[in-house]
């Protein structure tokens, strides 16, 4: 199964190896892979090799790792469009996934002067300061950091922003959302981030700034979301 003579190094014969589990569904999405150390002596190899393996495959998405408990296989990552202003409860549920919330802060605050200036917010003026990890099907996806200024919607409290915040504006407050800007960057995952998205460090994370307006042109949010790069894929259509 592995040649030793082969001019291909272990570690790439041992990813190849893998793959091919995977392919051909031996190890199933959501099943948890054997050991690093079974691996080893199974293959006869070293463990360092075969960890080496495993972290090229977790880094290419096929594989995560969960803390304390091991190596899975990953379902497929997600296909993300960047073109339509959609939210992430659509998202979800366009792709037969359950949308899930957990709040891990809601909060009246005075914004910091970076953040009201965005909203075009005057001194003084206060904003909901959101912290809810989005999970699909209970699954961890991102962290979304959110300012809404109070003036949009004065009564928000917890239990509302466990579900769709963009419904809340469209259908109970009757307001149109018009369009938004992007910023993306990428980074590696922060200590308190890995906690709460339930992966090591270090991994890389997609950072995505979205500033969101409504039809009127005034701004209703400004959200910093940490996607998980092993679940994620990010996709806009071009034209010359
Ligand atoms: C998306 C948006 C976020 C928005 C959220 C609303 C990006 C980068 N972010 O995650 O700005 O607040 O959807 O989702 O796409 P909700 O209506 O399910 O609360």
């Amino acid at each position: 199964m592995l040649d030793k003579n082969s001019p291909v190094p272990m570690y790439i014969q041992i990813e190849e190896f893998l793959k091919g589990k995977i392919f051909e569904e031996e190890y199933k999405i959501g099943e948890n892979i054997p050991s690093e150390r079974e691996f080893s002596e199974q293959l006869g190899v070293s463990r360092m090799t075969v960890r080496h393996a495993i972290t090229n495959l977790v880094n290419s998405g096929l594989l995560y790792r969960e803390k304390g408990r091991g190596t899975y296989v990953a379902n497929p990552k997600l296909e993300q469009p960047l073109s339509g202003l959609t939210s992430f409860t659509e998202d979800m549920r366009s792709r037969g996934y359950e949308p899930s919330n957990k709040l891990i802060r809601f909060e009246k605050i005075i914004p910091p002067i970076d953040i009201a200036k965005a909203l075009q917010m005057k001194t003084g003026d206060e904003v909901f300061s959101v912290v809810r990890i989005r999970n699909a099907d209970q699954l961890p996806m991102a962290i979304e950091r959110t300012y809404i200024p109070v003036d949009i919607i004065p009564d928000l409290d917890k239990s509302m922003v466990l579900g769709s915040l963009y419904s809340l504006i469209e259908e109970r407050h009757h307001q149109k959302i018009g369009h938004a800007s992007q910023l993306m960057e990428a980074a590696l995952v922060t200590k308190e981030d890995s906690k709460l998205l339930n992966i090591e460090q270090p991994s890389a994370v997609l950072i995505i700034e979205r500033k969101s307006y409504l039809s009127t042109g005034i701004p209703f949010e400004l959200v910093r979301s940490t996607y998980r790069a092993d679940r994620y894929k990010f996709i806009s259509e071009i034209q010359r």
